[in-house]
């Protein structure tokens, strides 16, 4: 009966091995250790035997009975790799493909794709891209930039002051123009230099199609021994080169400014009507985009810089109205307005 007994186990182990899918495994399983299966019968046999014997017996179909197990449960986990291996060889999974349900990407606001455009061409020509805080001292936005604090000229750019701010009594502004980062930058990198600071400006304005009271604008200056006029001319055209095309040409008209001497109104050429004028450029063939001039003795003591020894020029866009004019914008209170209808088209 012992022999049988091993029969049984190596014909079980052996049938086994062989099986490589789940549901002969199964049948398998069910032909030999089942209630009625050969093992059963086999047992069944036992109550014949006498005591002795019987206990022998009993030890030897245990251990016959876990081997066959063992051989089982090793025979499944073969089965198992082998269907993985299967599906993997039909099934594909693109790792590029798209998450179902996956939410819509965002994109820049319009205003970030020029200020970004405009610093790449920047940086190319050499210039460092400068941040300053929005929440200004009276000193960097007025009085170090040649407008003291009983200037009239301050009415050109009325502001929000901050009463309270860091212990200040009224002393705090929410900046008029990035041109506040100007002697902050002449400080902090000395000469020569090479600057743009883009950023939000904050006015206290009645607003109109023209007109926010929140905008951005990008300043510049260049400081070094002889730099000139002329200098200054070949840089802006150089931007509006950039932004309108080729053939755009710059024209500079005398505009007071505070923190320049001489300063200037700088318009270009009309890109729609290539100065031929026209309803956006209210038929002048000209559009006004930015201010600029050769920066103040003043301005350049207040920075540390001798103007016995260097000169400078420094501009500054209104960013606001470029991105306005790039796409024909007809109001610039759609740009800080949030409204993603109107955002969604850039
Ligand atoms: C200035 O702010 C000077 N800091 C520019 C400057 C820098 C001159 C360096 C000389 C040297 P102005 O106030 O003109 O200048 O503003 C510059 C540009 O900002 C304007 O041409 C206009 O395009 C834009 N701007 C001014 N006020 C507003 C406003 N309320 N809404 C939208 N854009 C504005």
């Amino acid at each position: 009966m012992k022999d049988q007994f091993e029969q049984l186990k190596d014909d079980v182990i052996a049938a086994a091995t062989k099986i490589a899918d789940r549901d002969a495994l199964e049948r398998l399983r069910v032909e030999f250790l089942g209630r009625k299966g050969k093992l059963a019968e086999l047992m069944k046999g036992m109550a014949t035997l006498a005591g002795e014997e019987r206990k022998l017996i009993g030890a030897v179909a245990n251990e016959v009975k876990s081997a066959v197990e063992a051989a089982f449960v090793e025979a499944e986990k073969k089965a198992e790799r082998g269907e993985r291996y299967e599906r993997g060889e039909t099934e594909r999974v693109d790792v590029t493909e798209p998450a179902i349900g996956s939410r819509p990407r965002g994109h820049l606001h319009p205003v970030t794709q020029v200020r970004e455009d405009l610093e790449d061409l920047f940086t190319s020509m050499g210039f460092i891209v400068a941040d300053g805080p929005e929440l200004e001292s009276d000193y960097f936005n007025f009085t170090a930039l040649n407008i003291p604090p009983t200037h009239p000229a301050r009415d050109m750019q009325d502001t929000f002051y901050v009463e309270g701010a860091h212990g200040s009594n009224g002393e705090v502004v929410m900046r008029t123009h990035t041109s506040s980062q100007q002697i902050r930058a002449m400080r902090a990198y000395g000469t020569p230099l090479r600057t743009v600071t883009p950023g939000r400006c904050f006015r206290n304005e009645a607003t109109d199609v023209r007109h926010e009271h929140t905008f951005h604008q990008l300043d510049g200056m260049v400081v070094d021994k002889g730099i000139s006029f002329a200098h200054m001319k070949g840089v802006l055209g150089i931007v509006a080169k950039h932004l309108y095309g080729p053939e755009t040409k710059i024209r500079l008209r005398p505009k007071f400014y505070p923190f320049v001497e001489p300063g200037v109104n700088g318009e270009v050429t009309c890109y729609l009507c290539k100065g031929e004028g026209c309803r956006l450029c209210k038929k002048s063939g000209w559009l006004e985009v930015f201010g600029a001039g050769m920066i103040h003795p003043n301005v350049l003591r207040e920075g540390g810089v001798d103007p016995g020894v260097y000169s400078g020029f420094a501009f500054g866009f209104g960013l606001t109205r470029l991105v306005m004019l790039k796409y024909g914008i007809d109001d610039i209170r759609h740009l800080e307005g949030g409204d993603l209808r109107f955002l969604n088209q850039f």
